[in-house]
């Protein structure tokens, strides 16, 4: 056992049939992708309620998309890391594990892991808030190069939003119903880089802890959600994870 040495927690992944894992910015802080909180976070230096709310988004269209169009780009460019890929690992090891995540970087999905269950949308797709169709990120590159003063507009003359959810929005609601049940139904949760103030995401790990499930939280620093951790790895995801997949291996049959 490499970092599994608590007996408990060794006792709740022997048992566990359904392990559910929830990720937050910090799993892809690593691939160099900016947290939104926290020292060096995005919004130490910007106002959330600035850019990542509709209204900024129509009242100030230009600078709220050039924002998005920058974070495309920073995203593009983005690989993901060793964190990204132990998550995609562990999906074949217990009966049943369900990946959340409310990053909208697509960083999972690139390390190989299928069925993530993405609660805040995915930066790469885009869609015009008046007819709905979808722009894949070549078409909006497209059209935002060719946009008049940055403000990038559909065929029919509909402003073109990224796909994310902004606060005040409701989140996709066939993923929420996917995340609540994956949660209820879990044994073991595990709470990955995330600061756990983001409602409704962060009601899912105190959810599976009321529903009787182990939680361990993997972070490199203390959360509103510490207090109710059963463990706490503290560092960074992109080395803990790893081993930690390598000690639930040991501790599993495979699926
Ligand atoms: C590492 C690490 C390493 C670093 N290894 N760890 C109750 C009271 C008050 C308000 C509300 C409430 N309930 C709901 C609300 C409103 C609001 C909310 O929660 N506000 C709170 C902030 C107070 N929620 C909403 O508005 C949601 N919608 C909603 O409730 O709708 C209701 C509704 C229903 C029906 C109809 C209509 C409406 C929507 C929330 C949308 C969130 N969107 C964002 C922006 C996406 C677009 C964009 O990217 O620009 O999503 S906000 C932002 O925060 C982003 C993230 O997904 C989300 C969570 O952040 P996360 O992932 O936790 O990141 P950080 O930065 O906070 O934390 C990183 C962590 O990693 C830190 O802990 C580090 O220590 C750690 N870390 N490096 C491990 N290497
Ligand atoms: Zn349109």
């Amino acid at each position: 056992m490499k970092i599994l040495s608590d007996p408990s927690a060794i006792e709740a992944i022997k048992k566990a049939k359904n392990i559910v894992a929830l990720t937050g910015a910090g799993i892809s802080a690593e691939s160099g992708i900016p947290t939104f909180r926290g020292e060096n976070g995005l919004w130490t230096k910007l106002s959330p309620e600035e850019l990542a709310s509709f209204e900024s988004f129509y009242q100030n269209t230009a600078v709220v998309m050039e924002w998005y169009k920058h974070r495309q780009e920073v995203i593009k460019k983005c690989k993901p890391n060793p964190g990204h890929y132990a998550l995609c690992e562990l999906s074949s090891v217990p009966e049943h594990f369900n990946l959340i995540t409310q990053n909208i970087d697509g960083l999972h999905q690139r390390a190989g892991s299928r069925d993530v269950v993405e609660l805040h949308g995915n930066l790469l797709e885009n869609y015009c808030v008046r007819c709905g169709q979808k722009y894949s990120i070549e078409e909006f590159d497209d059209v935002f190069n060719n946009a008049m003063n940055h403000v990038p507009r559909c065929n029919c003359g509909g402003l073109i939003r990224p796909n994310v959810v902004w606060f005040g929005e409701a989140l996709p609601r066939e993923n929420l119903e996917l995340a609540y049940n994956a949660t209820i139904q879990s044994d073991v949760f595990l709470s990955i880089g995330t600061s756990a103030q983001v409602r409704p995401a962060a009601d899912l790990p105190v959810l599976a802890k009321q529903g009787g499930a182990f939680l361990i939280e993997i972070n490199t620093q203390h959360t509103v959600l510490s207090e109710e951790a059963d463990l706490i790895l503290q560092g960074n995801s992109g080395e803990i994870l790893p081993q930690l997949v390598e000690d639930i291996k040991t501790l599993l049959p495979k699926a």
